[in-house]
């Protein structure tokens, strides 16, 4: 994967968040905020960062990519199509019986490391694959993408936790923190703030990021 421009990034984060609602319209079904909320991190995970091949889905030295917020599937679905890791025809039997294109992660489709969407497993998962990274002493890395009301989840922590005791710095984790939930506003319904202090505490390094925008 190349450098991306930031411009050619907003372009096609847009260009995913058109798609997916297409998607999810014509199959009157489907999670449309925490996928419109998380189009621009995985179209820069997807585009620009992550070294991965849609001709050949299980190049062994491929990084990683575990969608822990599976219901957020929709911009996911329509990425790995757009790279070319399944026809783009296949999208419009999104949630049909019988598609492997279902509401969340399905590993049964190239692209797919892990079936998600019981919230709060992904990043143990991901600790189990950045250990077995480093056990073969492979260069690949696990990157993550969690909702900000999982945060809730007991084993985030617990995953977090051991990623330290682990030295796992081949794991990204990665919270999209749109400051929703089904039943609210994060902040009302399980205060998270100050979620920085509480990763660093727990031996992360944090890093704040900004939306790439959408005036491209
Ligand atoms: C263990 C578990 N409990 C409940 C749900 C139902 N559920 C699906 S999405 C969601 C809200 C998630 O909010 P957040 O993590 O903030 O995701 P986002 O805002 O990015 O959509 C819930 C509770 C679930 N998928 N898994
Ligand atoms: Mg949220």
């Amino acid at each position: 994967m190349g450098i991306q421009s930031e411009q050619n990034l907003k372009m096609k984060a847009n260009q995913i968040r058109r798609d997916l609602l297409h998607m999810v319209h014509h199959a009157k079904t489907g999670h449309t905020g925490g996928s419109l909320s998380s189009a621009d991190i995985l179209t820069t995970l997807f585009y620009d960062v992550m070294h991965h091949d849609p001709v050949n889905p299980d190049w062994p030295a491929r990084d990683r990519f575990i969608l822990s917020k599976g219901h957020s599937v929709e911009g996911y679905w329509n990425i790995l199509a757009d790279m070319g890791y399944f026809p783009k025809t296949q999208l419009e039997t999104f949630s049909k019986f019988g598609s492997p294109i279902i509401g969340h992660p399905n590993n049964k489709v190239p692209g797919v490391e892990m079936n998600t969407g019981a919230l709060g497993h992904g990043l143990s998962i991901s600790v189990g694959m950045a250990i077995a990274a480093k056990m073969k002493k492979e260069d690949w890395r696990v990157f993550t993408l969690m909702g900000d009301g999982e945060q809730a989840e007991g084993s985030v922590w617990e995953a977090a936790m051991a990623a330290a005791h682990y030295k796992l710095d081949n794991l990204v984790g990665i919270i999209d923190r749109n400051g929703l939930q089904i039943s609210g506003s994060t902040e009302d319904v399980m205060a998270l703030e100050p979620m920085d202090e509480k990763w660093h505490a727990f031996g992360w390094h944090v890093v704040k990021v900004d939306g790439l925008g959408t005036d491209g």
